[in-house]
């Protein structure tokens, strides 16, 4: 099974757009453990009667640990450190951590009847650079719970197929009220109910940041290094809701290698 597409319009040098798709480089997170095949591709309107090129597949990864520090009550505005211990189980890498805005959480297991529906309300304030509403995990393994989500009155995003894994996510989202709703479209008939994973969040440079070195760590294979993070919490996360960092390790290519995160409790 291909994972990129094998289109004629796709990905080539000299054609396609360098920034939609990299033709000389490409990286996969998390690949299925197995054996890959690796196909080049000349295509037919290639500027050059020859084609020389060089091929180098690389298989990396980092162990980051702790996979979540947990920071059970900050000053706000005053930065906290983060340690993280990179071990290299792969290929030799050059990293750097990537961090930004925290993330405000809201997350809980509710309970869902058949042919219900329920709300949750998310006041998305300005400049915020992500959204995100998620389902899934139902108890009942057969449910077809589904999402969709408004700003005000309007529909603003929606994920509704036979299943209950759903989310929306919408990118540089306007600020305002939004309104989540979860439809137990079908459970297992009427008068049954199910159990399901919920989590909204947003992201927004006003709630603080997740700030790292610039300068790169390099890791040959076996070796271990600490990333030094600094979390800064701007304010107090509303009731029910709490600050999450996340934390991307990126090589010096651009591919992420390991990921971690801060869980912050309390903002004073
Ligand atoms: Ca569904
Ligand atoms: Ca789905």
């Amino acid at each position: 099974m291909p994972v990129d597409s094998t289109a004629s319009t796709a990905c080539y040098t000299n054609f396609s757009n360098a920034a939609a798709c990299k033709p000389q480089e490409r990286d996969y997170q998390n690949p299925i453990a197995g054996v890959w095949e690796i196909e080049v591709e000349s295509r037919r309107t290639s500027p050059a009667l020859n084609n020389p090129f060089q091929l180098r597949a690389r298989v990396q990864g980092v162990q980051v640990e702790p996979s979540v520090i947990e920071l059970p009550s900050v000053s706000a505005g005053e930065p906290t450190s983060a340690n993280w211990t990179l071990t290299n189980t792969f290929g030799p890498v050059a990293v750097t951590g990537q961090g930004g805005p925290p993330s405000s959480v809201h997350a809980e297991r509710p309970t869902i009847a058949e042919g219900a529906q329920q709300e949750y309300l998310v006041d998305v304030p300005e400049g915020a650079t992500l959204f995100t509403a998620r389902i899934g995990n139902t108890a009942n393994l057969g449910a077809d719970l589904d999402l969709t989500v408004f700003r005000g009155d309007v529909q603003v995003g929606q994920a509704a197929d036979g299943d209950s894994e759903e989310a929306v996510t919408i990118a540089n989202p306007p600020a305002g009220m939004y309104r989540v709703v979860v439809d137990g479209y079908a459970v297992d008939g009427p008068g049954t109910s199910t159990a399901y994973d919920y989590r909204d969040s947003f992201s927004a440079p006003s709630l603080g940041t997740l700030a790292t070195p610039s300068t790169a760590l390099a890791l040959p294979n076996g070796a271990t290094a600490t990333l030094t993070g600094t979390v800064t919490a701007q304010s107090a996360p509303g009731a029910g809701r709490e600050l999450f960092g996340e934390l991307a390790v990126v090589t010096t290519e651009g591919a992420v290698v390991g990921r971690g995160a801060v869980s912050i409790g309390t903002v004073n």
